[in-house]
């Protein structure tokens, strides 16, 4: 893939540690789209070898109310890392831009502000053509994207936290 370094092998077990729980929380507002998100980050974590059992799926009502459930998620402590997705399409009003905003932004502030990765699988796109585009269309898919983004984020704390143990 264009662009992209290459990748670890991710989402194994590490010594001593329990296989990683993740969770995806989904905005229920295009919901049909957001669906093929949903499906994209559920093969992505499949495709690393985590079972569907050790994958959490959460609804919540908009894009906007993503980063308020991910925190949620986060403050748990079970999860190894968060994958948020949802879909905004540019409407008539700038409605749109407040709710993309705030979504990448909170996402962002709880990934910084509880150490819990939490990654960016929203579709923000011009129509709902586009959306599709994204959502496992010719432009791939963005919430398989963020499942791959938050495997290498997991496996990157347990990295950190693995060393930070070594005397
Ligand atoms: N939520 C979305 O996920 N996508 C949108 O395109 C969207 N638009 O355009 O309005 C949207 N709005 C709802 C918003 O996320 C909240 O659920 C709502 O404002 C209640 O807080």
């Amino acid at each position: 893939m264009a662009g992209r370094a290459p990748r670890g092998r991710a989402a194994a077990p590490r010594r001593g540690s329990a296989a990683p729980r993740f969770a995806i929380v989904a905005a229920r507002f295009n919901e049909r789209i957001t669906k093929r998100l949903v499906d994209g980050a559920a093969g992505a974590f499949a495709s690393h070898g985590v079972p569907a059992s050790r994958v959490d799926v959460y609804w919540v009502p908009g894009s906007f109310e993503l980063p308020q459930a991910a925190e949620h998620l986060a403050r748990t402590r079970r999860y190894a890392a968060i994958v948020c997705v949802g879909v905004v399409i540019r409407g008539q009003t700038p409605h749109f831009e407040h709710v993309a905003r705030e979504a990448a932004s909170g996402i962002q502030r709880v990934a910084l502000g509880t150490g819990v990765p939490a990654t960016f699988g929203v579709v923000t796109a011009l129509s709902e053509e586009q959306a599709w585009d994204r959502a496992g269309g010719e432009a791939g898919n963005r919430g398989e994207e963020a499942a791959e983004a938050a495997v290498e984020m997991a496996e990157f704390v347990a990295r950190v936290a693995e060393r930070g143990q070594t005397p």
